[in-house]
């Protein structure tokens, strides 16, 4: 009853219908509980203060089967003062890289075409693009990184992204050739400005490359936790596809990524301005989907449950090892591992602290649970018994880096897709 579940209107919209189709048919499978914007990690003399809690369902349209939260956050308090940066990881600047290479190999970029990236963070992604010669900006509207872009050498304009963003840059610097949007579509609620916002700022034969999690993996392999505030939309292809028709686009590229759990890269043209169809690619991957169930409920509802089974294992196994009197952290300060600790109630009695290796993060507490976060040497220093690993996208990479705590015996908790200790 002390929390304050913030229903302010401007703090909150709650869309009604699917964002896609507009249906009303929206069915409720999970319910992770009311929580605190999951990257909303506070300074030492913010504990103090009220913390919003929001909303944090997720629904299933039963009409064009886009997975979907109702509450809206407002984007402002999510996203102008951001600690998320893909910097951190060797996995994700490599996946960048392979991104500008597919692009040039589809477009021979040079100092006359124009690249553009929403949701562009700290630049790393147009970092890649700038290397194959090409002029490039960002659009974001997290102020804080966009300095940090800029330091980079990436002209950023800061902003959210929408059909008046896209006119006032596309009449300040042109039309863009290449437009990419890595992480960020899955966290725009009007989906359909931000399709007239592409189509306003892409040239006619320019190409639009998409990344996003795949609702195939997250289903998959039980990532509940990747569910929450930012992330509006989780696509299958079918209503991605619905969405793209009505704006003149077609898929010339579709590929399975292994970040972020499991995304897919989607490559667009305009229709009729790309050679042959991609289409066996794309009903092989929507048999795929049907086979996993992801256009009837049913699957969500197991889905659902699955969540509940692994939630009991986990909490089991961590109060089983507190009795036990070992000592245990958390590993990777992740907005999806503050959506874990707070479905799996996992307070500072659980771990005595977290680490991350992003320096914003550091001295900073976890949103809701309040539990320290530290930069990762304090592992070495500090010799937990075990490191629960948050971030479990960057498992290997981590177990990898940490050779170092192994040594001295410290143990690794994986949580997805299932509970593993190494
Ligand atoms: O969509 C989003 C994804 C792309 O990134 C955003 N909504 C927010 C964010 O989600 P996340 O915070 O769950 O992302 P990560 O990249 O999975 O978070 C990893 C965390 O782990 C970072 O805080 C960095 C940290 N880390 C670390 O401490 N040591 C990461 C690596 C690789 C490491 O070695």
């Amino acid at each position: 009853n002390s929390i304050p579940l913030s229903m302010k209107s401007s703090n909150v919209k709650v869309v009604r219908s699917c964002r896609i189709c507009h249906s009303r048919k929206l069915y409720r499978f999970l319910d992770l509980t009311p929580m605190p914007i999951p990257n909303g990690f506070l300074k030492k003399e913010d504990l103090k203060k009220k913390e919003p809690y929001y909303e944090l369902s997720c629904y299933f349209c039963e009409n064009c089967g886009l997975v979907q939260l109702t509450n809206v956050v407002n984007p402002s308090i999510m996203f102008s003062n951001y600690v998320y940066i893909p910097s951190t990881s060797k996995i994700m600047m490599n996946n960048f890289s392979n991104l500008a290479y597919c692009a040039n190999n589809l477009i021979k970029l040079d100092g006359k075409k124009l690249v553009i990236d929403i949701g562009s963070n700290d630049g790393s992604l147009l970092k890649f693009f700038k290397i194959y010669g090409a002029k490039v900006l960002g659009i974001d509207p997290a102020k804080n990184i966009a300095k940090l872009a800029e330091m980079n050498g990436i002209l950023t304009e800061v902003k959210l992204f929408n059909l008046t963003t896209a006119k006032t840059v596309a009449k300040k610097y042109g039309k863009a050739t290449v437009i990419t949007a890595t992480n960020v579509v899955a966290h725009i609620d009007d989906l359909h400005q931000l399709f007239k916002g592409v189509d306003k700022l892409l040239s006619s034969d320019g190409i639009f490359i998409t990344e996003f999690p795949y609702l195939l993996d997250l289903v998959q392999k039980n990532e509940f936790d990747t569910i929450y505030h930012e992330h509006l939309s989780y696509f299958s292809l079918k209503p991605w596809l619905h969405l793209i028709n009505q704006y003149g686009f077609e898929i010339i590229e579709a590929q399975r990524l292994f970040i972020q759990g499991g995304s897919i890269r989607l490559i667009h043209k305009r229709k009729n301005k790309s050679k042959g169809s991609y289409q066996k690619t794309i009903n092989y991957l929507i048999k795929l989907e049907e086979s996993h169930g992801l256009y009837d409920k049913s699957a969500f509802d197991k889905f659902s449950d699955r969540v509940s089974n692994l939630r009991t294992e986990i909490i089991t196994t961590l109060k089983k090892l507190k009795k036990e009197k070992k000592k245990i952290v958390g590993y990777g300060a992740a907005a999806k591992g503050n959506v874990l600790m707070h479905y799996f109630n996992i307070n500072s009695k659980i771990f005595d602290y977290v680490v991350d290796s992003t320096s914003y993060k550091q001295g900073l507490y976890t949103p809701g649970n309040h539990i320290l976060v530290h930069p990762e040497q304090k592992l070495l220093t500090d010799h937990p018994d075990y490191a629960f690993i948050l971030a479990w996208n960057f498992a290997d990479e981590i177990i990898e880096k940490r050779r170092d705590f192994k040594k001295i015996g410290g143990k690794f908790i994986i949580p997805i897709p299932k509970l593993k200790i190494v």
